[in-house]
């Protein structure tokens, strides 16, 4: 008997949903940061025994949309609850569950086992994690509850387990020794992002894409031109930074990443374009890749 099925994993912004699906996966597939609205897609991670694939898919925080990119992130969001088999719902220990209360609901009235994730049980202690599992309880009367610390691996064998148990009986959906659904290209132009994450703050992150524009490998290298597109000529300005330092470190950090993640080396070029406004445009989305079904 084969067993396989999708795995969905949806949440609030910043509940841990991106380092929940690398370390089910124990794989880095999706980039996670300390900033909410990290991911922006829905991104496939999948785990393949031989008797065995679970498809598990990251989502993007569930929000509501201040313009184009986040309707699509939503839709991606909303895509995970039309074909999940089983639903990992994640919050953590400083979530709201009013924040986006409508989901949640849809959340409730889904027939498919829904496991109700307590994320970063490492932050809190026994008696508020009681309060929480019962509150949750009320919210989601239907779903299992397990507590878990996404970070340290806390109670992820456990969840293994249980969705192991709970997978239907299926045929595989993608070939056993595929890893994500997306192309090498997809992973230069997150992790390029990451960087830009990590060392921009205010709007900047949220006004950035990635895209790769050259991706040439061979046997000990890979050749990568990539642009970096802002929306406004100053947010140009302040990515290439005084004398193009800040640009030089966001180059810098993510070829070294990049070298771990295709274990080779690699020769990176990144150029700044202003492309005005493409959060809002139908068209620029579309280029970028954001095509939710
Ligand atoms: N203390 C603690 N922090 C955690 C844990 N799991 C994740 N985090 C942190 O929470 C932050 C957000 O993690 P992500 O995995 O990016 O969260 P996400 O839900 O994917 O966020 P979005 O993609 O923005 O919706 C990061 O700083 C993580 O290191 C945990 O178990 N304990
Ligand atoms: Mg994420």
């Amino acid at each position: 008997m084969h067993k396989a099925g999708f795995v969905n994993i949806v949440g609030n912004p910043n509940v841990g949903k991106s380092t929940l699906m690398n370390q089910l996966v124990g794989e880095k597939i999706s980039i996670a940061t300390f900033k909410a609205q990290t991911t922006r897609h829905r991104i496939m991670g999948i785990v393949n025994t031989p008797d065995m694939q679970i498809v598990f898919s990251d989502t993007p925080g569930v929000l509501k949309p201040n313009y184009k990119m986040q309707e699509m992130m939503l839709a991606f969001s909303e895509s995970a609850l039309a074909d999940a088999d089983i639903l990992l719902y994640v919050t953590d220990v400083m979530d709201n569950p009013e924040k986006n209360i409508d989901f949640l609901n849809r959340v409730k009235t889904m027939t498919i086992p829904v496991i109700l994730l307590i994320n970063k049980i490492d932050e809190t202690n026994q008696q508020q994690l009681g309060n929480l599992v019962e509150q949750w309880h009320q919210l989601l009367p239907n779903a299992e509850i397990l507590p878990i610390s996404a970070k340290n691996k806390f109670g992820t064998d456990m969840l293994m387990k249980r969705i192991a148990e709970l997978l239907p009986e299926s045929p595989a959906y993608f070939d056993k020794e595929q890893l994500t659904d997306k192309p090498a290209r997809f992973f230069v132009s997150e992790i390029i992002r990451e960087k830009i994450l990590r060392y921009y703050d205010k709007e900047i992150p949220y006004s950035v894409e990635v895209s790769v524009e050259r991706f040439k490998e061979d046997e000990q290298r890979v050749h990568i031109n990539a642009v970096i597109y802002v929306e406004r000529d100053s947010q140009k300005g302040i990515i290439i930074g005084h004398q193009g330092k800040a640009l030089k470190k966001v180059s810098t950090e993510a070829r070294k990443s990049l070298e771990k993640f295709f274990g080779k080396k690699i020769f990176l070029e990144i150029f700044v374009k202003v492309d005005k406004d493409w959060r809002n445009s139908q068209r620029e989305l579309d280029s970028f890749g954001y095509n939710p079904q």
